[in-house]
């Protein structure tokens, strides 16, 4: 049995509930704005939703999901996760912060959305749900460090397993990123929530959430590559291109995801565009090893279908395993984040980003990236490591099979328009397509409606995916559990000690690099005139 068993599935099980809980506002609300009349439709609760939405998912279905992850991981890989009791102590403190916010949003008091900008303020209690979450993640951090550093005191020569040395990038650019959250939060937010300050600055705030929102993008996306990496090869039946180059991947992450976050803030004043280029360019070094891994995933999406007898250019790409859910589900995110990806580079650019900043279009790249390249490999992983975990086999699993396939389709159809209609002027965080009666706005309805039929084909396929989940945990019997193994590397790890594995190395390299790229512009803007401002909830 894999150790700490029931503390996965239970991180898995808040994962799932928020995530279907998020699932039916997204549905309303991609019906509300193309004019479709939904209970209680009004614009109150169009974004009381959007804020629900975007925290159920973005913050809570992941941050648990990847705790889960971790815990199996270093469950598998090391053999044990070292100080259990912590971790069950960080799963009800993250779970009790998850429902007071939760509730905070659903009163109607906190409409903030998810990157709660100021001045734009929530109930207290929003904000402190909020921290206990990060600090039950920290705990999390705490836990997994110390399973790490358990198992390389008692293997001091050995390379660490490379599914683990994932996980604990994912870990370091976490601690990293909430560094820059508990400023904005403890020291500007919470105060001024409470009433003890009147007024908050919201640029000062909102780089601080930069540094730390920036690097949650890839506090996301690091867990879907260890598995892309670390099991997808076998999945499909062959082996991983090279251990050495993944681990160079991951180091990558840490060293390029964090020192960056003033992309989101190009047309913010008061932060000079000298810095905001130096940005742009740790934007575009954080693209490289997403090109690599995109060359190094096909080159073992190749090797397993050769060996399934695949020849020629492309005759691989057939036989490879299309009807089993979590490779469709992991082949399809990869298709959908070379577009994601593609967009990332257009939002970059400076004067591109001026096109789309704060357009439709922003909502289709998130769409693709941590909605699909992410959430769909996390939900084709369910299926997958159910099996292992409790013994009970997916319950339906022709609607396992289908259900990534929908997930695509729907998203193709939600995400695309939306970048077509931002491009177009169409702002994000409008109510409705119509916008009140504008003219411009008329050219919008078209597409607004296209992306809510992608909307609703999400949403079957969520339900699909929750459905065969709560069956498979109610119904199916337990049984032998199917064995949990990583994939072999063509070139497997050289042996003795690398630099590649030196994670407190890199970890001082990434905080000094955040300290030059965030400590002059935020000098600049704690010193200079700053005109604060009064908290508004206009809901
Ligand atoms: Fe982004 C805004 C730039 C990646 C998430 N991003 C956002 C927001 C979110 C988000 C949530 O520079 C909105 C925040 C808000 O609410 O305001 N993003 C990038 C760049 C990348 C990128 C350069 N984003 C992500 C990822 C996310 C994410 C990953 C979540 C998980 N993004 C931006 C910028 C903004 C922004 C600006 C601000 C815009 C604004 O003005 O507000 C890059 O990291 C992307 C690199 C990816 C690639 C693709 C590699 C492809 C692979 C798969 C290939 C395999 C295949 C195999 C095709 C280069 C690895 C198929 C073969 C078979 C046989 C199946
Ligand atoms: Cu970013």
């Amino acid at each position: 049995m894999i150790a700490a068993t029931r503390l996965i599935l239970a991180n898995l099980a808040v994962a799932i509930v928020a995530f279907a809980l998020g699932a039916l506002m997204a549905v309303m609300q991609a019906v509300a704005r193309a004019g479709v009349q939904v209970p209680f439709g009004s614009a109150r609760m169009y974004y009381l939703s959007v804020t629900a939405h975007g925290v159920l998912e973005a913050l809570v279905f992941t941050t648990f999901f990847i705790m889960a992850l971790g815990y199996l991981v270093a469950g598998t890989t090391l053999g044990r996760v070292a100080g259990l009791k912590w971790a069950w102590a960080g799963f009800w403190v993250a779970l009790v912060g998850t429902v007071i916010t939760t509730l905070a949003i659903l009163s109607g008091t906190s409409t903030v959305l998810y990157t709660f900008y100021p001045p734009l303020l929530a109930h207290p209690a929003f904000y402190l749900g909020a921290t206990l979450l990060v600090v039950g993640s920290w705990i999390w951090c705490g836990v997994m460090i110390g399973s790490y550093r358990a198992w390389r005191a008692a293997q001091p020569g050995e390379r660490v397993p490379l599914a683990m040395h994932g996980m604990m990038t994912t870990v370091i650019i976490w601690i990293l990123a909430t560094a820059g959250l508990a400023v904005e939060v403890l020291v500007l937010i919470l105060p001024w929530s409470f009433g003890l300050v009147d007024r908050i600055d919201p640029i000062i705030a909102r780089t601080y959430f930069w540094w730390f929102g920036h690097p949650l993008t890839y506090f996301w996306l690091l867990p879907a590559y260890v598995l892309w990496y670390t099991v997808i090869p076998r999945v499909a039946g062959g082996r991983l291109f090279s251990d050495s180059v993944t681990r160079v991947v991951f180091v990558q992450f840490i060293l390029f995801s964090t020192p960056v976050g003033l992309h989101h803030q190009f047309t913010d004043p008061g932060i000079s565009s000298g810095w905001k280029l130096v940005h742009t360019f740790t934007t575009y070094a954080i693209m490289f090893p997403s090109l690599v891994t995109a060359f190094t995933v096909i080159a073992s999406l190749e090797n397993a279908g050769r060996a399934r007898g695949g020849t020629g250019l492309f005759g691989w790409i057939r036989l490879l395993p299309w009807r089993d859910p979590f490779f469709a589900s992991v082949a399809l995110s990869m298709l959908t984040f070379a577009l994601g990806g593609f967009g990332g580079a257009i939002n970059a650019a400076y004067a591109m980003n001026a096109m789309v900043h704060n357009t439709a279009w922003i909502q289709g790249h998130f769409h693709l990236t941590v909605g699909t390249a992410v959430a769909l490999t996390f939900m084709g992983f369910t299926y997958w490591v159910l099996p292992r975990l409790t013994g009970r086999a997916i319950a339906w699993p022709r609607v396992a099979m289908v259900q990534p396939y929908l997930w695509f389709v729907g998203m193709q159809f939600f995400s695309i328009p939306n970048h077509i209609v931002g491009l177009m002027g169409m702002p994000r965080r409008v109510y409705t397509g119509e916008y009140q009666d504008v003219a411009a706005a008329q050219a919008w309805i078209p597409l607004v409606n296209l992306s809510a039929i992608g909307g609703v084909i999400l949403f079957v396929s969520a339900m699909c995916y929750v459905g065969t989940i709560v069956v498979t945990m109610l119904v199916s019997p337990r049984g032998e559990r199917l064995p949990m193994e990583y994939a072999e590397a063509m070139a497997p790890p050289e042996p003795g000690p690398s630099i590649w594995d030196r994670f407190g190395v890199w970890t001082a390299v990434a905080a000094l690099m955040i300290i030059i790229v965030y400590g002059p512009p935020l000098y600049r803007l704690h010193t200079m005139a700053r005109f604060p401002s009064l908290g508004f909830s206009p809901f």
